[in-house]
Parts: C-alpha cells; structure tokens; sequence
C-alpha cells in the first residue's frame, strides 16, 4: 500500500459540541499521522470555493452557511492508503446510516452536521490539502 496524505475538517457542529480532542485521539489510535493542524473560521468565499463541485445541488447554500457557522479544524494525516482508509474510518455521509462506532455516527447528527469532512480521492485529497495548507 503507498503511503498517502489526506485532508480531515472537524466541521462546525463537532467543533461546538467540544468533540475535536476526541476525534483526533480516534485518528491517532487507527494510526493515521498527523502532520498538519489548525483552527480557523472560514469566509465564506472560501467554504463557497471549497464546496464549489457542489454548486448546482439543492443544499449548497446551506452547506457554505453551515460551514461558516463557527469554526473549523482542517488537518493533513498520513498513511497508508490513507484516502481510503480515511472514508471507511469516518463512515458514511448521513450520520443516521453510518456504522456504528464511526466518527459520523458518534459525533454527527444528520447528513449535514456530520462532524468531519474527509477527502473522497487522490486527485481531490492532493487539491482540498492545497486549499488549507
Ligand atoms: P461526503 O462529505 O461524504 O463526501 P458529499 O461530498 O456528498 O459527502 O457532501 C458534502 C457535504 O454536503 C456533506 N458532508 C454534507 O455536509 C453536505 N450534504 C450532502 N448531502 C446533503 C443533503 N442531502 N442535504 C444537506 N447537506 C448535504
């Protein structure tokens, strides 16, 4: 397996739920490592720019409102097969469906305040890492 860097954002609603140290000591146990880290609050240019692919869905604009609602931790973790690895780890997109024991569905509440976002390829894990760091 190669060794990959993806990009994690603790979103806002884990952030206010006081969950971060709890996430990261679940990405340090799995054995990703950690190698970039931040809190930051995001324009919303920025969280337009970012969620641009998603531009013509329905929740766009919710999505940019709820990415600028409060603060969020954008970080870069290594390993192998890390992309990947990453998505399995986190769990599916709607908190409500995610398996249990996975971060979406232990600090998540619904398909949009699902607590962590986490790069879904290569291609876009090498641009989203660009994006924050
Ligand atoms: P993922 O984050 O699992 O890659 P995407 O890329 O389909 O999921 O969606 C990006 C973000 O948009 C999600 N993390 C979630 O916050 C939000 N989202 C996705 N689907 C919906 C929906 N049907 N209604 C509201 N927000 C959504």
């Amino acid at each position: 397996m190669e060794t990959e860097r993806t990009l994690l954002i603790v979103k806002p609603d884990a952030v206010a739920r006081n969950a971060v140290g709890q996430i990261l000591a679940r990405l340090e146990d799995e054995g990703f490592l950690l190698r970039e880290l931040r809190m930051e609050r995001l324009p919303k240019e920025r969280a337009r720019a970012f969620y641009e692919v998603h531009r013509e869905r329905p929740f766009y604009d919710e999505l940019v409102a709820f990415m600028t609602s409060g603060p969020v931790v954008p970080m870069v973790l290594e390993g192998p097969d890390a992309v990947a690895h990453l998505r399995r780890f986190i769990g599916e997109t709607d908190s409500t469906r995610a398996a249990a024991g996975t971060i979406r569905a232990d600090f998540g509440t619904d398909v949009q305040c699902n607590a962590v976002h986490a790069s879904d390829s290569p291609e876009n894990a090498v641009r989203e890492i660009g994006f924050f760091f």
